[in-house]
């Protein structure tokens, strides 16, 4: 039977390479992000290049009105849900907490925790109910480590690194996986973003050494997605060869 794949934040980076690697397995798809052009835009693309069914949903993640309004109204046949991808996600600033920028740290904080809470709270009922399903949460190597002026960025990663654990206990019962996959660093939009737009300042992040691609992730995403119903990875840590831990690279500049 064909399954279906929800992936939030899947308008770039890992999870538009994520939508396109399941569409290529022939899932039918629920893609979301807050950019209505490039979702409407993957979405059709999908549809003509896979002949797949896609759904686009466009809603902020912060606000969980808007995630109740987009996830409790899906059509009868978008509610059986076989993997959730809680993907979408982003880093603000870098700067030492004496010196942070409240609202960044708010988009952060409302992004990558609450965010990812209230899509759960909505789709873990569904995958309770049918007695199955796969959660896969992106969290990140800092969720696991923390680096000097990241301090509020990684405190999110920590809280995803927390939940992912509880949603584990707490789905248990109810033969439901979950996953956290937590990459290092991967060249997407992610640095522009954190960097407020400056694409200059973004591509030094990734001078002199080779990242991982959204389509690394993507891939990895996908083996865990697709192992056998008894075996769940907990959690994954990818890193590029020439990353050693959060702020540890080997480049030749
Ligand atoms: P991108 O900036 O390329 O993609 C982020 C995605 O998240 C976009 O599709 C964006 O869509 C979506 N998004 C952001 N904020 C919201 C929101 N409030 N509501 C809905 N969607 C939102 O970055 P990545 O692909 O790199 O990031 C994906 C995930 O991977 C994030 O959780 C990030 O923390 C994590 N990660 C990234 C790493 C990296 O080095 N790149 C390393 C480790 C983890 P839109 O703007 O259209 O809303
Ligand atoms: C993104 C990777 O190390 O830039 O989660 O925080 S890092």
């Amino acid at each position: 039977m064909t399954k279906t794949a929800l992936i939030t934040g899947s308008t770039s980076g890992i999870g538009r390479a994520t939508a396109e690697r399941f569409a290529q397995a022939q899932y039918k798809l629920i893609l979301t992000g807050r950019r209505k052009d490039l979702l409407t835009a993957l979405a059709d693309s999908l549809k003509v290049k896979y002949h797949i069914d896609v759904l686009p949903l466009c809603f902020d993640v912060r606000y969980s009105d808007a995630v109740k309004h987009n996830l409790e109204t899906l059509p009868a046949n978008w509610k059986t849900i076989d993997i959730l991808v809680n993907n979408a996600g982003l880093a603000v600033g870098l700067e030492p907490i004496q010196d942070g920028v409240i609202d960044d740290w708010e988009r952060m904080l409302d992004t990558n925790i609450k965010g990812l809470l209230y899509v759960s709270r909505v789709i873990a009922p569904l995958m309770k109910a049918q007695g199955y399903g796969h959660i896969i949460n992106i969290g990140s190597i800092a969720g696991k480590q923390v680096y000097p002026n990241g301090a509020v960025y990684c405190a999110s990663k920590h809280a995803v690194d927390a939940l992912s654990q509880g949603l584990r206990l707490d789905l248990l019962p109810y033969g439901i996986r979950v996953t956290q996959i937590c990459p290092g660093a991967v060249e997407t939009e992610f640095s522009i973003v954190r960097f407020k737009g400056d694409q200059q300042k973004a591509d030094t992040v990734y001078k002199g050494f080779t990242p991982l691609t959204g389509v690394d992730i993507a891939d990895t995403i996908f083996y865990c997605a697709n192992l056998p119903k008894h075996v769940n990875i907990n959690d994954l840590i990818i890193m590029p060869t020439a990353q050693a831990s959060t702020s540890v690279y080997h480049k030749e500049l």
